[in-house]
């Protein structure tokens, strides 16, 4: 413990989680660290769900409204969720109980863009916050704070809140001090000043966060460790997405319009995402760098094998054996990854000025390129917008990937119209699925759907589309043609019959 909490005074406010669970009251407001199953509690948040199913059980109504970094794990979003202990959450989750909280309606799930949180907690949209929980790797002696794997809104929870709980994680690697670049304070309009990343491995801020230590009620220890979910190896599906996107960068390269380095790559959640990363293993661009919000196994392999040269995110999401090449090679990483809070990783300021390469993976695109990145048939959300509407509207480059079927072929990605509208036209620059590339830039939306419909779209769904926009043509409105009764007649298909083919 003496190594982990050097302050002293910090020390003697150690107690049981079941014990800080008693400064959780219903109906409170709280910020909790976490983002894509890093840097969130992991042992208070059960014992608040216990304390909660006990209130209910003696008839007593129980719960709290949670504003995260992003998504946390089984261990906080899904217990809170199991018993019933969450009545508001927001901003980006991807825990299947909670999920189905959210769409069983017994959750007000408030989806949003993760550059907008730490402003709006700023501004008072949530109103005040009773309680922030968040986890450290450890606490030096001057009571300075030391994250973990993820940072996400921590510093922004800390000033919010009246009190503070804190869970010192002591499975996490204490080398982590260091690699954090934690506190700068970007001030409010019409003051706020520029946050002065101009590479992405500049450091703005200092290497720890800040509290008012009066502030700090309680501190729970656990050596619990993160989500570390497994990544499925890459299939020739996202092999095939991958190869063509390192083609069209190859091919900017050789006409001088990127350098040999490309620009700093994010890249977004799951599957796809990764093996995008791992496809640049054997491509032929060295010095690379990253500026994303999540990095996952993809990237710190690039990095490990010398590809790479640094890249800066708001949190680590490894899987368990990507964890341990962490792990292992932490005095070789530590001047190669660097972690802040989000309000930096997912600045549009930063992400304009450097240029970024935007990569995320859609649910499903229109043959005009709208982009459904949330919802599944219009109604039931999957994990939110998170960072990808950050990162595509200020890219210099934003990618949209996706496999062209989903669910054996039953569902089509390229769909007449979006069931749901997260990025519009406007910002999507580039749709890849197995099948091919579509390069919207400097196209108009007729234009967009030839070359959606011939490229992206999966063969058995290519004449479905090409006879709904024919007929949308003939029916006039000619900008973008749409027959407004069947736009999304694919989708009720599915939710009727359980296929969008037409038997
Ligand atoms: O369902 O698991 O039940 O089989 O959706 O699909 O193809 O495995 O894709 O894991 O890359 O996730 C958009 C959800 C893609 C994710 C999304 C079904 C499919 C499968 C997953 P099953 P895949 P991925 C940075 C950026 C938004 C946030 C974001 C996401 C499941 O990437 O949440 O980008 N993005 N953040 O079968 C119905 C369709 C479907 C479909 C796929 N058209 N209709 N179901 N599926 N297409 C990070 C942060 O912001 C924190």
């Amino acid at each position: 413990v003496a190594e982990r909490i050097k302050h002293e005074g910090l020390r003697s406010k150690i107690m049981t989680a079941e014990q800080a669970a008693e400064f959780v009251q219903n109906g409170m407001n709280v910020a909790v660290t976490g983002f894509t199953g890093a840097g969130y509690p992991k042992a208070l948040p059960t014992a608040i769900a216990e304390k909660a199913k006990a209130e209910h059980a003696a008839g007593r109504p129980f719960s709290i409204g949670m504003v995260t970094g992003a998504s946390t794990a089984p261990e906080c979003d899904g217990v809170l969720a199991a018993a019933n202990a969450i009545h508001f959450r927001n901003p980006f989750q991807s825990d299947p109980t909670l999920r189905n909280n959210i769409n069983a309606g017994n959750i007000a799930y408030q989806d949003m863009h993760l550059s907008h949180v730490e402003q709006q907690m700023r501004q008072g949209f949530y109103g005040e916050f009773d309680l922030a929980i968040i986890e450290v790797s450890s606490i030096n002696a001057e009571g300075k704070l030391i994250p973990a794997m993820g940072i996400g809104h921590a510093n922004e929870a800390l000033k919010a809140a009246k009190k503070v709980i804190i869970e010192v994680n002591s499975g996490q690697n204490i080398k982590l001090e260091g690699m954090h670049d934690a506190v700068f304070d970007i001030g409010v309009p019409p003051h706020r000043k520029p946050i002065a990343i101009t590479a992405p491995f500049d450091r703005v801020g200092a290497p720890y966060l800040e509290c008012d230590l009066d502030k700090i009620v309680a501190i729970v220890l656990t050596d619990a460790g993160d989500r570390n979910s497994k990544f499925a190896d890459p299939d020739d599906n996202s092999k095939a997405i991958a190869a063509q996107i390192i083609d069209f960068f190859n091919h900017e390269v050789k006409a001088g319009r990127l350098p040999k380095n490309l620009l700093p790559l994010q890249s977004g959640v799951g599957n796809v995402a990764n093996a995008v990363m791992a496809g640049l293993l054997d491509a032929p661009f060295d010095d690379l760098t990253g500026y994303t919000e999540v990095l996952q196994d993809g990237m710190l392999d690039l990095i490990l094998a010398g590809k790479m040269k640094h890249a800066s995110a708001t949190a680590l999401s490894f899987s368990p054996d990507a964890l341990q090449r962490f792990n292992e090679n932490i005095d070789f990483l530590r001047d190669k990854l660097i972690l802040r809070p989000m309000e930096y990783t997912n600045s549009p300021e930063v992400i304009r000025r450097l240029g970024v390469i935007g990569m995320n993976a859609m649910i499903e695109a229109d043959i005009y390129g709208n982009v459904n990145s949330t919802h599944i048939m219009g109604t039931k959300m999957m994990n939110g917008i998170g960072g990808s509407g950050d990162f595509t509207r200020n890219a210099f480059f934003s990618f949209f990937v996706s496999p062209s079927v989903a669910k054996d072929g039953a569902i089509s990605c390229i769909v007449p119209m979006v069931s749901h509208h997260d990025h519009t036209e406007h910002d999507v620059m580039f749709i890849v699925t197995e099948q091919g590339m579509a390069d919207l830039r400097g196209k108009s939306p007729r234009q967009r759907a030839q070359l959606i419909i011939n490229n992206c779209a999966h063969p058995d769904y290519r004449d479905m589309l090409r006879d709904y926009y024919d007929r949308a043509e003939k029916a006039g409105g000619l900008h973008t043609p749409h027959l407004l009764m069947e736009a999304l007649s694919w989708h009720q298909r599915f939710v009727e019959t359980g296929d969008m083919r037409i038997k």
